[in-house]
């Protein structure tokens, strides 16, 4: 591979050599970066785009729509409603899924994506991302949403793009995981990132501490001994990062190392965490394991749970496998009652510490 010479069409047509519907897989990938282009371009409007702040509209996860999320969806669905490449569509942004129009054909493809991940940070100018997932669907009927409700381990392709200082689609087809740049002038997705690896070992995590009270054990042991630093259980100091967009902590990950976590908490059974499978967490394992590293739930390994909801959330923990492995460890011995120093009443469910008496 030339660095800097190899477009991402180019790399597609030798890495998909040899997979089942390759040519339609390729073409579907090559839309998904024309809409990464036309995202990437109105958000680098900032202010001058008329994009920013809320759309007045909530989606289905009760959530508050920024402007951008909504022009977001739109790019992606007209850049890839048409082409007979995709059966269907499901979004973030959408309750049901997409059928595709009746004038256009129907191809062999799902597609799957959170067009805006990060959404908070669009209007004080931080990185947020479009993330998606690929998955096959063989039948001539339309899917249903059952179709969709595939595990992560039956995805043919996945990725995000990351709009930050520059714009880079990371991309995966199960044949290791690659980051393209966006060179703006000519409009292309060049190579500078050939298989990305994730380092085993990090010594930097990813966690929202506000959520702390809410946190298992588990994650409690983990975060406290890495704030102990080098005079406690791991002998060493760590830092701690937290952007709120999972796609910038995962490029991070994905660069250098470092682990993240939005764990399983305590607040509302029914949200046994906040990122969705199908859309954030799926496609981001599939990435991140192609690339070295681990992604579980802290007790699954997520490429592995079977959805029952297209919109399901799950408990995430991915980056350096040693310490995903570490986190994961964690949790079975809270499962098997055999973490009793941390199982003690000091650390209950609810907070670190039982607020003093007095
Ligand atoms: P949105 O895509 O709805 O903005 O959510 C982003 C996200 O799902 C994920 O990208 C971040 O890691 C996480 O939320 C941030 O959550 P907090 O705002 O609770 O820190």
């Amino acid at each position: 591979m030339h660095l800097g010479r190899t477009t991402l069409s180019k790399f597609l047509i030798q890495q998909l050599e040899g997979i089942e519907g390759s040519r339609d897989l390729g073409a579907l990938l090559v839309d998904v970066a024309a809409a990464v282009k036309t995202i990437s371009s109105m958000a680098a409007k900032g202010a001058l785009g008329g994009l920013l702040g809320k759309a007045g509209t909530e989606n289905v996860q009760g959530e508050q729509q920024v402007k951008l999320d909504v022009a977001s969806n739109d790019v992606i669905l007209k850049s890839c409603d048409w082409g007979g490449l995709v059966a269907g569509m499901a979004s973030e942004e959408l309750d049901d899924p997409y059928p595709i129009p009746a004038e256009y054909p129907r191809g062999r493809f799902l597609l799957v994506f959170d067009p805006l991940d990060g959404s908070s940070n669009a209007d004080v100018n931080v990185s947020v991302g479009t993330i998606f997932s690929i998955l096959r669907h063989d039948r001539k009927e339309a899917p249903k949403v059952e179709d969709f409700l595939q595990k992560g381990i039956e995805q043919v392709a996945a990725g995000y793009a990351i709009y930050g200082p520059s714009t880079m689609l990371v991309v995966t087809v199960g044949k290791g995981t690659h980051g393209f740049t966006l060179d703006r002038e000519v409009g292309n997705f060049i190579l500078t990132h050939p298989n990305l690896r994730i380092p085993e070992d990090t010594s930097e995590f990813a966690i929202n501490t506000s959520n702390a009270r809410f946190w298992e054990v588990p994650v409690h042991r983990y975060v406290t001994e890495c704030q102990d630093g080098k005079s406690g259980e791991r002998g060493r100091d760590f830092n701690m990062r937290w952007i709120a967009s999972m796609v910038a902590e995962v490029h991070r990950i994905l660069v250098r190392g470092g682990v993240f976590m939005y764990p399983r908490d305590t607040r509302d059974p029914e949200k046994p965490g906040r990122l969705r499978l199908m859309y954030e967490a799926s496609p981001i394992s599939f990435l991140v394991e192609q690339a070295g590293g681990a992604a579980s739930t802290g007790r699954q390994r997520l490429m592995e749970l079977l959805p029952h909801q297209l919109h399901q959330r799950v408990p995430v923990i991915l980056g350096s496998k040693n310490e995903v492995e570490r986190i994961v460890r964690y949790h079975w011995e809270h499962d098997k009652g055999i973490d009793r120093r941390y199982s003690s009443p000091l650390f209950n469910e609810r907070s670190l510490f039982r607020p003093s008496a007095t």
